[in-house]
């Protein structure tokens, strides 16, 4: 086991901690490895019921540990297999995981760190936080899915400007642009990022895994073909346990108790 990534389960929520607080928490292929595996458990866990993502230390994550592409001691891999080998993986369990994922920006969130947090269904950041689309500085181009999410969220203008100036963001900014969904106080973070994802643990685990589908479906439908994408997912969603519990809450006014199934 690796200590790069702390990983608990409470209260049907893994909590996923980056933790090389000395660097940033900047990716090396141990983290890499380590966060995979956290990603994966949730996946295959029931008892998981949605992930919190955060840093430990005074950054999020600084993106790719450059010590370990210093090219003056031979640290020039071929990037394209190290992005397929290590940052696409990640990104893509994030993206497919049909459970919802919580991220809490507790302070810098620089290049593939900040595309990190953009792809997680619901980031809030600490006021202190800021996003930086690093890769301008070394000469890269972003990466984790930052050429996507981030057209999508801003629009190309602010996009653009964003990934060829690397000026740092704020988080109060980043949320009124929409690439977030709050800026909270510093001292409010985690335990506003806990309860929620707690919140989002005891809900309809299924339906809230297809809303997730639906909506990511979008961005590559047409209306029409995002209506049958709705009826499908509808029909699916209403075989679930956990719809029933929650009409039969309602009809007889009380509160339901999902079971994430
Ligand atoms: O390579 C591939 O596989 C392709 C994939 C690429 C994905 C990417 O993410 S590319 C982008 C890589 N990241 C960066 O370029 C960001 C580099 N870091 C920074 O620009 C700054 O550190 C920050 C703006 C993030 C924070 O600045 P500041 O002033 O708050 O902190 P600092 O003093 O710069 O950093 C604190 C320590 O963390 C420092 O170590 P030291 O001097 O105390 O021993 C610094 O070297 C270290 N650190 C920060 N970022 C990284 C890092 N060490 C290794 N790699 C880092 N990315």
């Amino acid at each position: 086991d690796s200590d790069t990534v702390l990983s608990a389960l409470e209260a049907g929520v893994l909590r996923l901690t980056l933790n090389r607080p000395d660097k940033l928490n900047a990716f090396n292929e141990e983290m890499h490895l380590a966060l995979r595996a956290g990603f994966e458990r949730a996946r295959s866990d029931d008892d998981v019921r949605a992930v919190m993502l955060t840093g430990a230390g005074r950054g999020f994550s600084a993106g790719q540990d450059l010590g370990d592409r210093d090219p003056r001691k031979g640290g020039a891999p071929d990037l394209g297999r190290t992005i397929e080998t290590f940052y696409n993986p990640l990104l893509r369990l994030i993206r497919s995981l049909e459970k919802p994922v919580v991220c809490a920006v507790n302070g810098v969130a620089a290049g593939a760190g900040a595309n990190i947090a953009f792809a997680c269904d619901i980031t809030l950041a600490a006021r202190s936080a800021r996003f930086i689309q690093a890769f301008a500085k070394i000469g890269l181009v972003p990466d984790s899915g930052g050429t996507w999410s981030l057209p999508r969220l801003v629009g190309e203008a602010r996009a653009k400007a964003l990934a060829m100036t690397a000026e740092p963001l704020d988080a109060e900014t980043a949320a009124s642009w929409g690439l977030i969904w709050r800026a909270v106080d510093d001292a409010a973070l985690m335990d506003e990022a806990s309860a929620l994802a707690v919140r989002l643990a005891a809900g309809p685990t299924r339906g809230l895994g297809l809303t997730k589908r639906a909506i990511q479906a979008a961005a590559t439908h047409s209306f029409d073909e995002q209506l049958d994408l709705e009826r499908d997912l509808q029909r699916e969603a209403g075989r679930s346990a956990d719809y029933a519990e929650g009409v039969t809450a309602f009809l007889d006014k009380r509160n339901p108790e999902f079971r994430g199934r």
